[in-house]
Parts: structure tokens; C-alpha cells; sequence
């Protein structure tokens, strides 16, 4: 499709400052907790080296609007993990979603890549050996049962609850056990923090897939739950548990899903969520619980449900095979009732999300004739051109939950009030990286400052 190529061609726009601080090197031997534990003082040396030189310069203006105005790009916070460019999207580490597609290792027989090399990326910076990432696996599988009052909590909740609710619900209550908490009311040091955090952040991914899995078979009722396998790998097993771990597609759907999902720099609101409840020294459940309850509102996570059922509208409406002015009609129709389309548009992006990209590239790869893709690519056609007509929106361009929706329903992931929970899954390794690295770091308590609207007009009335 000719104008997705003209979206997406653009030039990468590169800044020194977007780098990782350490660069990839030559992976090395031993689990992820010693391998962070040898990069740590580093990173200490080098962000008191930065401070040092660069401390107490300007970072530029900040105007009155950016305070009414969602403090869209204030520079505000620090994240290495991952960058977002408004142009060429997101860098995990430096490096674009093909070059992880590429680089991570992938299952025997698979060719995307596995979250937990990923995780082991946003940690260190490195590319992971597929020894490592097994071991990550398996690390992951052990830790991954829930303590039998959480699946009591699941199991309570009404099937009307939403299943991000739930999600919520459960994660907050896995704090019960948190390393963390128990090592604070222990009087660790602070230097320490970080290795409980770890232990709570591999505990909380780990227990993610039975979470998911006890949610999805509660609310839509699949029968038995699948164990965790500890031969397989963490996409796998999430597989299994929703029922689809035999269907070696949807495996593969959910490594890329994952990954790609999985962090999206600093200040979206699931990532900085998890941030500012962290800086409170919350324990890594606490805050990601908070992230999940971020990730739940319709201008974030809950999009990739709002496209489905936007899409299904359409279709009941105008039928399946609709022509394009029938889609235009039906578009225009969305904007004029004072809603957003679904899926378009983003707070920093201004090209087309390369997280749609990499979907569109596994759609055309395994269901290139599924009507409702085909139906995804003409909106594509249709939207932007809409979207700049009605002249509000900055970016016309589609996000990642524009297209996500459509593969799980392709495969029989019908259910599209669930989809924000898988979101919510491939968002904990992000969250997860930061606190470990915030906590490493020392990051102190996030406290920004606000103003009265009395106060903004009496500061400029003064200097007038
Ligand atoms: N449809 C209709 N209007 C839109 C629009 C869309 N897709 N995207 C932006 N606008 C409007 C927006 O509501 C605002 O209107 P008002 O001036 O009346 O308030 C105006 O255009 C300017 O907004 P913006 O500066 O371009 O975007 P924001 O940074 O304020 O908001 C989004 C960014 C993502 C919240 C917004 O584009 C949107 O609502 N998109 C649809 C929902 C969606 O797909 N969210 C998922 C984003 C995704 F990447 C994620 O987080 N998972």
C-alpha cells in the first residue's frame, strides 16, 4: 500500500541524547539479576557524570500552555529504555521494532521475537544469547503460580466487571507478597532497593499469563485452564492459558504483541503511572496496578477494544464490503457526533505507528485475505485525509491499536473486552524495567509543582 510507504519512509530522526547509555555489546554469560548488578555502579558514575556537567543548565522554555495543556512534550522525566521519536516511532535500547525483529532470539521454528529478550534489552542494553532468554523463560515459568487468595479474588468478581477491573484488582492484591514491602519494613538500605524490586518485577511478569489466563476463563468461559508449561516459553504459556497454545500463529501474534506493546518511552500515562506511584516507594505490584489502571481509559489501552467495536458498528451498519464513501460517511458520521475515531492519532507520534507496521507485515504473512484487514487497510486509505479535513487532530496518522484488535479476532481472540488486558501484560515489562532502574538509580519522589490560574495570571501581571 502505496501511502503507508509514503508514512513510514521518512528519514530516522536521530538525536545523541535518544542513545542508550550503554550501547549493545557482545552479550554476556550469566543470569540477568549479575548482569545488572555489574552495569549498575556504571550507570551510577554515569548519571553523577551528567549531573555533574550538566545539571543546573536550561532544558529550554516550558509556556503556560504546556501546564493547561497536558504537559505535552515537557521534558520532565529520564528513561533509557526507550525512546519515542514523533517521527520514526519508537527505539527500545536504539533500536527500531524491525531491528529487534531481526536481532532478539526467536522460539525454535519461530521467526519473531521473544518478550523475554526484550526484557533482558531494556534492562541492559544488550542483545540476549538464546540461552539466556531460555533461562528467562524458565525463571518465569516457576515463578508463575498465584497465591490461591488471588485466584479467589478473580474468581469473585461478576463476569460484568471489566476484565481490566479484575486485572487491577489482582495485581494489587499480589503486594501481599512483595519482597520489596518485606524488605522495607526491614529497614534494607537504600543502595538494596533494587534487588527486591527485581524479584517483585520477575514475580509480577511471571504471574501475569495466570492472571490473564484465570480472567479470560472466568469471564468467557473456556473450561479448563491450561498449566504452565516450563518447557515453553512465556508467550507460549499465555498462549495455552486463553486456549490458543496450539495454534502456532497466535504463539507467534503474541511474541510480537508483546514486545511491541511492551514500552513506549517514559511519559504515556500506563509507563509514568507506574513512575510517579513507584517514586512513593509503592512495591512494583502497587504501582503497576496503578499503570493497569491508566492503561484501562479509552484514550490509552482501552483504544484497541474501542477500534474493534467501532469497527463492528461500521459493519453492522453499513455491511461488510462497504464502499469508500459508505466508510467516509460512516467516519465523518463518528466525528460530527463529538467522538474520536479510534486508533488515530497520537499525543507524540506524527507518522504512522510503526507498531502498526509490524502487525499490518504479520497480517499480509498470515491472514492477507481476512475481510476485516482488508477492511483496516481501506480505512487506512480514508481516515488521515478526514482527520486533516476536519483540521483538530496533529497526528492523522494510525496508532498501534488501530490494527491490533483484528489479528486476535482473526484467530478467535473474539472477546474484545479482554484485548486491553494482553496490552496490559506486554506494558508490565516496561513498567517493570523502569522501577528496577528508578530504584537502582535512586530516583527521589516525583513532586512537580502547580499553579492557580490566579497565580499564572498575577506571576505575568507582575513582569508586565
Ligand atoms: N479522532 C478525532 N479527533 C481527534 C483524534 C481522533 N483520532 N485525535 C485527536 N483528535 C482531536 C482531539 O480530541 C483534540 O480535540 P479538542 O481540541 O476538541 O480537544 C484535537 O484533535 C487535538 O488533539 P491532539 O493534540 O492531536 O491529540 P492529543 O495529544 O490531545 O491526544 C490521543 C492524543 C491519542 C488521545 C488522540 O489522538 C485520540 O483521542 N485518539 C483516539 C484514541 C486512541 O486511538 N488512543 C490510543 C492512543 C495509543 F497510542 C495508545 O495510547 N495506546
Amino acid at each position: 500500500m502505496a501511502s503507508i510507504l509514503r508514512a513510514t519512509r521518512t528519514r530516522p530522526v536521530w538525536s545523541s541524547l535518544a542513545r542508550a547509555q550503554f550501547s549493545s555489546s557482545a552479550p554476556k554469560n550469566g543470569a540477568l539479576k549479575e548482569r545488572l548488578a555489574e552495569l549498575i555502579p556504571l550507570e551510577l558514575e554515569n548519571v553523577k557524570r551528567v549531573r555533574a556537567e550538566h545539571g543546573k543548565k536550561s532544558f529550554g522554555p516550558v509556556v503556560v500552555d504546556q501546564l493547561y495543556g497536558g504537559m505535552r512534550g515537557l521534558p520532565a522525566l529520564i528513561w533509557d529504555g526507550s525512546v519515542l521519536d514523533a517521527e520514526e516511532g519508537i527505539r527500545f535500547r536504539g533500536k527500531t521494532i524491525p531491528e529487534i525483529q531481526e536481532l532478539l532470539p526467536k522460539a525454535p521454528g519461530g521467526s519473531e521475537p521473544l518478550p523475554e529478550g526484550l526484557f533482558w534489552l531494556l534492562l541492559t542494553g544488550e542483545i540476549p544469547t538464546q540461552e539466556q532468554v531460555t533461562e528467562l523463560s524458565k525463571d518465569w515459568a516457576a515463578r508463575s503460580a498465584i497465591p490461591s487468595f488471588v485466584e479467589d479474588i478473580i474468581d469473585r468478581c461478576p463476569p460484568t466487571l471489566h476484565p481490566m477491573s479484575q486485572f487491577s484488582l489482582a495485581v494489587t492484591a499480589l503486594n501481599h507478597d512483595s519482597a520489596f514491602a518485606k524488605a522495607y519494613q526491614n529497614g534494607v538500605s537504600k543502595k538494596e532497593y533494587w534487588g527486591p524490586t527485581f524479584e517483585d518485577s520477575m514475580d509480577l511478569i511471571a504471574k501475569l499469563p495466570n492472571i490473564a489466563g484465570r480472567i479470560y476463563n472466568n469471564v468467557f468461559g473456556q473450561g479448563k485452564l491450561a498449566a504452565i508449561d516450563p518447557t515453553k516459553d512465556y508467550s507460549h504459556n499465555l498462549s495455552a492459558l486463553l486456549g490458543f497454545g496450539d495454534n502456532a500463529a497466535f504463539v507467534e501474534l503474541m511474541r510480537l504483541y508483546i514486545t511491541i506493546h511492551s514500552d513506549h518511552e517514559g511519559g504515556n500515562v500506563s509507563a509514568h503511572t507506574g513512575k510517579l506511584v513507584g517514586s512513593a516507594l509503592s512495591d512494583p505490584f502497587l504501582a503497576f496496578a496503578a499503570s493497569l489502571n491508566g492503561l484501562a481509559g479509552p484514550l490509552h489501552g482501552l483504544a484497541n477494544q474501542e477500534v474493534l467495536l467501532w469497527l463492528t458498528k461500521m459493519q453492522s451498519q453499513i455491511g461488510a464490503n462497504a464502499s469508500d464513501a459508505a466508510v467516509k460517511e460512516y467516519v465523518w458520521a463518528t466525528l460530527k457526533g463529538g467522538q474520536v475515531v479510534p486508533g488515530y492519532g497520537h499525543a507524540v507520534l506524527r507518522k504512522t505507528d510503526p507498531r502498526y507496521t509490524a502487525q499490518r507485515e504479520f497480517a499480509l504473512k498470515h491472514l492477507p485475505s481476512d475481510p476485516m484487514f482488508k477492511l483496516v487497510g481501506q480505512i487506512y486509505e480514508i481516515v488521515p485525509d478526514i482527520l486533516l479535513e476536519a483540521g483538530k487532530a496533529k497526528n492523522p496518522w494510525p496508532n498501534v491499536d488501530a490494527h491490533s484488535g483484528v489479528l486476535l479476532t482473526y484467530y478467535g481472540l473474539t472477546q474484545m473486552q479482554f484485548y486491553t488486558v494482553l496490552f496490559g501484560v506486554s506494558r508490565a515489562f516496561g513498567v517493570a524495567a523502569q522501577l528496577i532502574w528508578d530504584r537502582a538509580l535512586g530516583a527521589p519522589l516525583e513532586r512537580p509543582k502547580s499553579y492557580s490560574t490566579a497565580a499564572i495570571e498575577k506571576i505575568f501581571k507582575d513582569k508586565n
